[in-house]
């Protein structure tokens, strides 16, 4: 395995021994070994790597917006030509199955190619100005320091969605990635750097510090959140993580984009296509392993329709290729530690309390494997919807539930604190539209005949209640990475005042 972390590595060219060390720890989910040790920045290395950004940002903001999307170009370039090496590194590291790890690096890609189109498209508005003479209109500036703290489930992914918009507003990028994941962030900053060189033998126009990463654990996000010349904390990953940086972020008066916890439902109709609705459902329930934050966790199938969708699920559960993820026929790897298995452990015994029928969920030993942590993903089917099931538990637990009503399913979908993402399989146009409706699903993501996973980066990406609000990638979210200022321009003669004030001196 040491020797595949090199050769990826000298492929990606990117020295590993630098930042050898004993600090952070790169355990493969594969088999519970190291990939590497490195070594964490220290409070005085992260302020330094900040201050850097801050003076990238003085600079770049000056260089126009579509030079600055010609960066993005290139930086997509070196991602298309080292897909397959970052692809496999995010399997080894984050234990996805490889098409999934290619999958990411290709929302990389996809991202890039929105945001450099964008970078000639980041437009204002004017507006009828009350006053004769007067233009009014609405411009949007970089902002300053981008901070983003990414998770082990998108290691590069997520950074990709916020770094990429951020560079063509102007902004620079420091990124904390979890702590799971060092290896693929060290490689996509050596990608990013390449496409940095390149740009600048035509112009130089790249500030070194444009884009800075930050090894470390806990107290090194903290840092970066807390630190004053961060103006946007962008932050994907656990309720209790985001609320923490809210508060910080909150008392400084600093802007967050919090892309946090899902506990994502689907209702499946009775006019619903079967054949789509057991692919849909089973990609989302049990894809990487059940560790989307769009993973599909609770399932409300229509009473006419429950014996003979059930059944099909766990018939396709059972057989379901379990193993390592570098292998092509494998569909689930692993989960990311013990941890995470001793979690959804503790979730199944707490469903059976609540009457659940537990189908699945065993730990399995692959062999060559044995330090991983393997599950065959488990099927509770509960008699209601109890409190229980209002916790997002990372990992493969579709909780299944009857109904009867359509108002009832759309009130449970509703009733948990996380609002990320939801979907129904219907083909009534009714119901289809009730869902979408500002009465029906209240998630950032609702969907008709498809699962709650799996979003296309042009859309904007986040949700409502304690997923946290903000919205990442597609659409206009290109506007939390910018400053607006309103503009009124006088180009009379006279100085009338808003609101028709007389105020003569
Ligand atoms: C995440 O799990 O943090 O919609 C992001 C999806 C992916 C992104 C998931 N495009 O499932």
């Amino acid at each position: 395995m040491t020797s595949t972390i090199q050769n990826l590595f000298t492929e990606l060219g990117v020295a590993l021994a630098d930042y050898e060390g004993n600090d952070i720890a790169s355990i493969s989910p594969i088999n519970g070994l190291p990939l590497a040790s490195l070594r964490a920045d220290n409070a005085a290395q992260v302020a330094h790597k900040i201050d850097r950004a801050h003076n990238a940002f003085l600079a770049w903001r000056k260089v126009p917006a579509p030079r600055r999307g010609e960066l993005i170009r290139l930086f997509g370039e070196e991602l298309r030509t080292h897909k397959a090496a970052l692809g496999q590194l995010v399997t080894l590291e984050a234990g996805k199955i490889l098409q999934e790890g290619l999958g990411e690096v290709q929302e990389m890609i996809d991202i890039c190619d929105f945001a450099v189109g964008l970078s000639r498209q980041l437009y204002g508005l004017t507006i009828a100005s009350e006053r004769p003479g007067h233009r009014m209109m609405e411009v949007w500036h970089p902002l300053g320091v981008v901070g983003v703290i990414s998770a082990f489930n998108f290691p590069v992914a997520v950074w990709a969605w916020n770094a990429a918009l951020a560079f063509v507003c102007g902004n620079s990028v420091t990124w904390k990635p979890s702590e799971k994941t060092p290896l693929t962030a060290l490689a996509t900053h050596a990608l990013f750097m390449k496409a940095v060189a390149r740009f600048n033998a035509t112009s130089n126009d790249a500030p070194d510090g444009l884009a800075e990463l930050i090894i470390g654990a806990r107290d090194t996000g903290a840092q970066m959140v807390e630190d004053k010349r961060v103006a946007l904390v962008s932050a994907t990953g656990s309720t209790r993580m985001g609320r923490q940086v809210a508060e910080v972020c909150a008392k400084r008066l600093t802007r967050t984009i919090l892309e946090l916890g899902g506990n994502n439902a689907m209702i499946v109709a009775p006019s619903a296509d079967l054949e789509m609705a057991v692919r849909a459902i089973t990609f989302s329930a049990v894809g990487t392993a059940g560790q989307r934050c769009t993973t599909l966790r609770r399932l409300f199938v229509h009473d006419s329709i429950y014996e003979t969708l059930v059944p099909r699920l766990k018939k396709i559960y059972a057989g379901l290729p379990i193993g390592n993820p570098l292998e092509k026929s494998t569909l689930i790897g692993p989960l990311v530690d013990q941890a995470a298995f001793e979690a959804m452990q503790t979730a199944l015994n707490a469903a059976k309390t609540d009457q659940g029928v537990v189908f699945g969920g065993d730990r399995v030993i692959v062999i060559g494997s044995e330090g991983g942590y393997y599950v065959r993903p488990a099927i509770v089917e509960m008699p209601s919807q109890t409190a229980h099931m209002h916790h997002e538990i990372f990992a493969p637990i579709m909780y299944i539930v009857r109904y009867q009503d359509l108002q009832q399913a759309i009130d449970w979908n509703n009733e948990v604190p996380q609002g990320l993402s939801s979907s129904i399989f219907t083909t009534d146009m009714r119901e289809a539209e009730l869902f979408m409706s500002d009465v029906g699903s209240d998630c950032g993501i609702a969907n008709v005949n498809i699962g709650p996973s799996g979003a296309e980066i042009g859309g904007a990406f986040g949700g409502e209640k304690d997923t946290g609000g903000g919205r990442e990638s597609g659409s206009d979210a290109w506007k939390a990475y910018m400053r607006r200022s309103t503009n009124t321009v006088n180009y009379s003669h006279s100085l009338p005042l808003a609101q028709g004030i007389s105020f003569d001196i």
